[in-house]
């Protein structure tokens, strides 16, 4: 069985959005167009409280870029965003998310990120996403959305490591910052991700 993966498709990452990634919105489309061609199409989303660790407003003094120690973690500091239950964090009406079939919840401890999709970023907790893909028996997933180097890079590396054949869908994601972006896939190609 083969799944399709949305990563953290969320206003926030979107045009006007809090954490807003230039040319983030060129995905939707093409991610409407592939959707349909999915059995089994599921979505993470970054569900943080108000008090996140991650966001500077929470650390007085720190700004927007920092980066601090959390217990032996590098945490970058961001802008607020996908605070629970906010629009921000809602997936963009123009996204055609009628087939997904299970949302994946992720970023919700105060005290620690989560970049991926299978677990945070100490690994200390599993989102169940692994189980339930699995459960589901699927063994290829493709992946799509925000941002590429950050969440679809380490959801797709622990997809790999769950086992799953693994590819990302290239105009289907966005990153941040091209550098950064290319490096995170020459990173993924090397660790057995396929790029299509
Ligand atoms: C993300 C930074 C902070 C992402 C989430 O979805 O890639 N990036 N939180
Ligand atoms: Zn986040």
């Amino acid at each position: 069985m083969k799944a399709l993966i949305l990563v953290d498709v969320q206003n926030d990452f979107l045009i006007n959005g809090s954490l807003s990634v230039p040319g983030g919105n060129d995905v939707i489309e093409p991610i409407n167009q592939i959707i349909k061609n999915y059995a089994l199409v599921v979505a993470t989303k970054d569900w943080h409280p108000q008090n996140h660790v991650s966001f500077a407003s929470n650390h007085p003094g720190k700004k927007i870029g920092d980066v601090l120690k959390v217990g032996n973690l590098d945490q970058i500091l961001w802008p607020e965003h996908c605070i629970q239950e906010s629009k921000g964090s809602d997936f963009p009406v123009t996204l055609n998310s009628r087939t997904i079939k299970k949302i994946i919840y992720k970023g919700i401890n105060p005290q620690i990120d989560s970049y991926s999709g299978f677990h945070d970023n100490g690994k200390i907790r599993s989102t169940g996403l692994s189980d339930y893909l699995k459960a589901n028996n699927v063994t290829t997933i493709d992946y799509v959305g925000l941002v590429t180097e950050y969440c679809v890079k380490f959801t797709a590396l622990d997809s790999i490591d769950e086992g799953f054949k693994t590819r990302v869908i290239l105009n289907g994601i966005k990153g941040i910052d091209l550098r950064k972006s290319n490096k995170a896939l020459n990173e993924m190609q090397s660790k057995g991700v396929d790029l299509l």
